[in-house]
């Protein structure tokens, strides 16, 4: 730990930002002004319909340079799993303003994020031309002769080592079309499953907790349960931050329904938890054993749903089904008692929750990755649902179980398209012998192409191209030349592979390592459609023209795919003709949104699947009646499972983190701020947020600072078993004790 007098100069702005695209610091968090917190803090406590959305706007909308609206177009904003719908201002010099849809779910509403909108297409830095490595440099090279290189790589490496030597790694960002055809490409036309991306750090156990209790994916609720619900049990999320709109819609409940009670579980003091009636701040990775504890105090409290438990839930145990006595049986192990002490919870408390969750007429859960990406993540989601299903919190208006989808495509993109590399698509898996055979059929490719065994996940891949075992890798509008957890390992697979990067801006960590960098058309720049969190699909138009000869991702792939001699497995070859093609596919499952025609898409603020016929208005709710695969007769139908049932999961807790020791005595936390987004290559230039925002920091507890003898601003070495990274520290009170926490926008610290 070195004390460094110039530690605020680093909090300070560098001016990167070119000073005509400058709007002037939305706040500062100098010590002598308000700093960043408290300013969201009274904003909140003003009550702004969208705190720092409602006031940016404000303050902006005078100094927006861009003038008068000339048309509004309905659109999505392009960050988040939430999903906003937007109406967008344009004129001649392109968006000018950007605004919620008040006839979209978030009703009006939107993040700063979102209404900073109209600054992303032109922030400074956007890649124009293609650019082929030589000599160690990036130059430029023209489209037709990066993308022959790409393919002679591909195609080189393809026929001396087998199609498993090149991947595919995606994101949750990009339109539901360009994925899918990504997905068809690399698994039903060069033959390898080697496609995964982004979600695999995000919410793949949220897709496998879902699947493992229901049968089939994503959530049965909806964003309109809120409105319903009288308990929010928020856990491992921010949502006040990641998930604006909705916590303010949570908060909106409460103001009309002043009973409501909204429970935040998070070792970090977060602006949710500040907003919340109760805060429980467990030991980090210990929330396991607090959610057992609490069907533990459930069935103890006789808290359950009896009746719904005997007709509609089985109990699988370690070995095979049990019964409502292998539950308790189950449980044992998980008293309150026996858990407060590694949770760091009162068994009072533990009860008292508890209690609340299941004696509530509806109660509905929200998580993040605070569960999601844990090492027993599949687990924390199966137990999620379990506390749900055992109480009957489920298939009621405000009771369910919602895990918070990060990325704008996450679910419609890639969960819905199967593309990571254990699935195909909608809900079907790779090492199901009749859903390739079925996949194989309907995509019209020989059968056997789809190959029998899961390819590569986000961390194996990486693994592998270290070892030189995956050549080359086409990677799409992701980074994980920041985001990939223990970067210094997985870093020497992105140098040592042939790895090709499509991204919009310049200058990457990620295109550090490029040998040829594609330039990509962004969000309204190219046509496709999102599926947010809710199983809702919305369509972006096409409004502006991507910059130099940027082109969108779709087109990228179509070119790939007919370079590589696929041209008729990828025989759809835009947008508008991939939906079409997926749309119909659809209709052979549980999925079915055959229903939703551009045209449909064109005209609603989005639908959501189920939508089996044209006249169909979408399912907000699943597996009751409405649902379109549900017969009347039923009152609850798990059709996802053979016998109809939702299964809890009984699994035990294992000790499986690494917990703090003596060497490494604190954990380090990591997630976002409202501002940023991820890894900042996106948000980080545009001015407001910039400026409005500190450069890359660790936040401490005051009691583990006066230990360690740090003050507030000192610049600190943080080293854990896999690097280290030296940064500012901040000493709050916001993480627990023997915690610290930095979100990671910024690369550079
Ligand atoms: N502003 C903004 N919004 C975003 C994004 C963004 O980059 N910026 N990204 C989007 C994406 S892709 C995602 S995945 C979501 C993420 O949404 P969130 O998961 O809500 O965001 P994080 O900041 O990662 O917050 C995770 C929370 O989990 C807590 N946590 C950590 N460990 C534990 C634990 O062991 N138990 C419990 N109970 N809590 C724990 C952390 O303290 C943190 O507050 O946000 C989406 N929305
Ligand atoms: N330490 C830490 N690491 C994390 C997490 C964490 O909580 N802590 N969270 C993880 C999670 S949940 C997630 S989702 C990931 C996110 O990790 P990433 O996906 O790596 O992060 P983004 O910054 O969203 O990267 C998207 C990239 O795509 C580019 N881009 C934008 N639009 C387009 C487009 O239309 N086409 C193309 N080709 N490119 C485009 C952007 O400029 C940007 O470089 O991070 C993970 N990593
Ligand atoms: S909450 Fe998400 S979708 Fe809505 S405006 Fe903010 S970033 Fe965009
Ligand atoms: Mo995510």
């Amino acid at each position: 730990v070195t004390d460094s007098n110039d530690s605020n100069e680093q909090l300070k702005t560098d001016s990167v930002v070119p000073e005509t695209e400058s709007i002037g610091p939305l706040y500062d968090d100098s010590p002598e002004s308000m700093n960043r917190r408290d300013l969201l803090r009274a904003l909140a406590a003003l009550g702004f319909a969208s705190a720092t959305g409602g006031i940016a706007w404000g303050l902006l909308e005078a100094t927006m340079p861009q003038g008068v609206v000339q048309d509004w177009r309905k659109s999505v904003c392009r960050y988040c799993g939430t999903g906003c719908g937007i109406l967008v201002g344009m004129n001649k010099e392109g968006v000018a303003e950007v605004r919620g849809d008040p006839e979209a779910h978030n009703a009006g509403k939107l993040c700063i994020k979102g209404s900073l909108l109209p600054l992303l297409n032109k922030a400074p830095g956007r890649l124009k031309f293609p650019m082929i490595r030589k000599d160690g440099k990036l130059v430029r090279a023209s489209w037709k002769k990066a993308m022959s290189l790409v393919t002679s790589k591909f195609r080189r490496a393809i026929d001396l080592y087998g199609p498993n030597s090149v991947a595919y790694y995606g994101s949750g960002q990009l339109f539901t079309e360009e994925t899918y055809t990504a997905n068809k490409l690399f698994k039903a036309g060069i033959g390898t499953n080697n496609v995964d991306g982004n979600p695999r750090l995000c919410m793949a156990s949220a897709a496998v907790g879902y699947t493992k209790t229901f049968g089939k994916d994503e959530p049965a609720g909806c964003y309109e349960d809120i409105d319903h619900a009288e308990v929010f049990f928020i856990i491992g999320a921010n949502p006040a931050e990641c998930h604006q709109p909705l916590f303010e819609r949570i908060k909106d409940r409460k103001s009309v329904y002043p009973k409501t009670i909204i429970i935040c579980v998070d070792p970090r003091r977060t602006l949710t938890a500040e907003r919340s009636d109760l805060h429980l701040a467990p030991r980090p990775g210990s929330d396991l054993l607090l959610l057992w504890a609490m069907a533990h105090a459930i069935v103890e409290g006789k808290l359950f749903d009896e009746k719904f438990v005997r007709n509609h839930v089985a109990f699988q145990g370690a070995e095979g089904q049990v019964g409502w006595e292998g539950l308790r049986t189950f449980l044992d192990d998980y008293t309150p008692e026996k858990v407060q002490g590694r949770v760091g919870i009162p068994a009072a408390q533990i009860r008292d929750v508890a209690s609340r969750f299941a004696d509530s007429h509806a109660t509905m859960s929200l998580w993040a990755m605070g569960l999601n990406q844990r090492v027993d993540g599949v687990a924390l989601n199966t137990t999620m649902n379990a506390l749900h299903l055992i109480t009957g919190q489920i298939n009621k208006k405000g009771a369910t179980p919602m895990s918070l989808t990060g990325q704008a495509n996450a679910c419609g993109g890639v969960r819905d398209t199967g593309s990571l590399a254990h699935l195909l698509p909608h809900g079907r898996f790779v090492k199901n012998a009749e859903h390739r055979a079925e996949m194989e059929k309907l995509w019209r490719v020989p059968p056997g192409r789809i190959q029998p065994t899961p390819g590569l996940d986000a961390v194996h891949l990486f693994q592998a191209m270290g070892r030189g075992e995956v050549k080359c890798v086409l990677n799409m509008c992701s980074n994980p030349g920041q985001s990939l957890p223990n970067l210094d390992a997985y870093a020497q697979g992105m140098e040592r592979s042939f790895f090709v990067v499509a991204d919009a801006f310049e200058d990457t960590r990620s295109i550090r390592y490029a040998d040829v960098v594609l330039p990509a058309a962004l969000w309204i720049e190219k046509e496709g459609v999102f599926g947010q969190s809710e199983r809702r699909y919305q369509l972006v138009e096409k409004l502006l023209e991507p910059p130099g000869e940027a082109r969108a991702d779709l087109d990228i792939l179509v070119d790939l795919a007919e370079r590589l001699g696929l041209g008729n497995v990828i025989s759809a070859k835009t947008s508008a003709a991939v939906w079409n093609e997926y749309r119909k596919l659809s209709s052979h499952s549980k999925y079915n949104f055959s229903g939703m025609t551009r045209a449909r898409l064109r005209e609603h603020r989005g639908l959501q699947w189920p939508c089996p016929d044209e006249q169909h208005p979408g399912t907000a709710r699943r597996y009751i009646p409405g649902d379109p695969f549900v017969p009347a007769s039923k009152e609850h139908y798990f059709y996802g499972k053979p016998d109809g049932r939702a299964v809890v999961h009984l699994t035990p807790y294992e000790s499986r983190a690494e917990g703090p020791d003596e060497e490494y005595p604190l954990i380090l936390n990591t997630g976002r701020i409202l501002e940023q987004w991820h890894t900042g290559t996106m948000t980080d230039r545009i001015a407001p947020i910039r400026n409005g925002t500190p450069r890359g920091h660790f936040e401490m507890h005051r009691y583990d600072a006066h230990q360690i003898g740090i003050e507030d601003g000192n610049e600190v070495e943080v080293k854990s078993r896999y690097g280290k990274l030296t940064g500012i520290c901040r000493v709050t009170t916001n993480p627990l004790v023997g915690t610290l926490f930095a979100a990671f926008y910024d690369a550079e610290f």
